[in-house]
């Protein structure tokens, strides 16, 4: 992907190739959700937050590190990520026809089949976590922190709350604090999380963790910024509709194009701000922060 430098595109390589390998195979019943699940999940997207797990876990892992539970780890990033575009593209949501230049997966299969496999796939994250967080040696974290950082993530202080108050907010008046308050839930818990399990598998120092978790912190915000501000490009590069938030508040319609950008570039600033005590082992997530700044989809 462009933007990404070869260590983070050799990364997002090692996601993309593992990611169907951790779905129940299509040809076991329930067929319908099992082949739901692996659409939502290989669908192309662009996998930022596993590879946000894999640096963290990079720039702090020594040679104990074990590798493969963390490309699982990270892997469950993204089944939790799928899960919520599953669940916010339906009716009741955003009611969306196309995600990830696709038909959204309860168009393709079904509400009903849609429901099932994303709490299919959110099922099959903490059984990742539980199965391979088992064979971690770690000094300064258990599996149990990582299972309740994820779970801390998705719920109602994380994306559940998030998207509630997004929902609850909809055809009214929302000023910069509540929507600064819903994103940094709805989309911001995620990227946290995602960079947090990275470091924590790698048994990061705690100080290292928290600048970690400034940094995604920010990151998270800023992209979410970005998403508004493409949602109105055209959807043969962004593989969703477009104008899909027409009717409700954006950083955008409070802000202005320019305002918005502004924001999002003093987010990314801060975010890399906090990396000042990690030196060049933390290149990686300024050139993610960068990526940010730039995307156009
Ligand atoms: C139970 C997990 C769970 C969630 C329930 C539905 C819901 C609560 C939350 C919705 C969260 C959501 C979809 C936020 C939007 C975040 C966002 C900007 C998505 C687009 O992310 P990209 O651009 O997408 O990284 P790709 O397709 O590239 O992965």
């Amino acid at each position: 992907m462009t933007g990404l430098n070869a260590a983070l595109e050799r990364r997002r390589q090692r996601v993309e190739a593992r990611l169907a390998r951790l779905l129940p195979s299509p040809d076991d019943e329930p067929r319908l959700v099992n082949a739901a699940m692996r659409y939502a999940l290989t669908a192309p997207g662009k996998r930022l937050r596993p590879v946000l797990t894999l640096t963290t876990a990079a720039m702090f892992g020594d040679r104990r590190m074990d590798a493969d539970a963390v490309l699982d780890f990270a892997c469950a990033v993204e089944m939790v990520h799928a899960c919520s575009l599953i669940l916010d593209d339906l009716p009741m949501m955003d009611d969306a026809a196309l995600r990830r230049g696709r038909e959204t997966t309860h168009l393709a299969f079904g509400e009903s089949t849609a429901v099932l496999a994303a709490f299919g796939l959110l099922n099959r994250a903490f059984a990742i976590v539980a199965e391979r967080g088992a064979g971690l040696r770690l000094d300064r974290y258990t599996v149990e922190d990582l299972q309740h950082h994820l779970s801390g993530a998705i719920g109602t202080a994380g994306l559940i709350g998030g998207q509630a108050l997004d929902l609850e907010g909809r055809g009214r008046t929302v000023d910069l604090e509540r929507l600064e308050y819903i994103h940094s839930h709805k989309t911001g818990a995620l990227f946290i999380c995602a960079a947090e399990l990275g470091a924590m598998a790698a048994d990061a120092r705690r100080r290292d963790l928290a600048a970690v978790t400034r940094f995604a912190k920010n990151l998270g915000l800023a992209f979410q910024i970005t998403d508004d501000l493409i949602d109105r490009d055209d959807s043969a590069v962004t593989g969703k509709d477009s104008g899909q938030d027409a009717d409700h508040h954006t950083f955008v319609t409070l802000l202005g194009r320019d305002g918005a950008r502004a924001l999002a570039s003093e987010l990314l600033d801060f975010a890399i701000g906090s990396l000042a005590g990690l030196g060049r082992r933390a290149d990686d997530l300024r050139v993610l922060a960068d990526f940010v700044r730039h995307r156009r989809r």
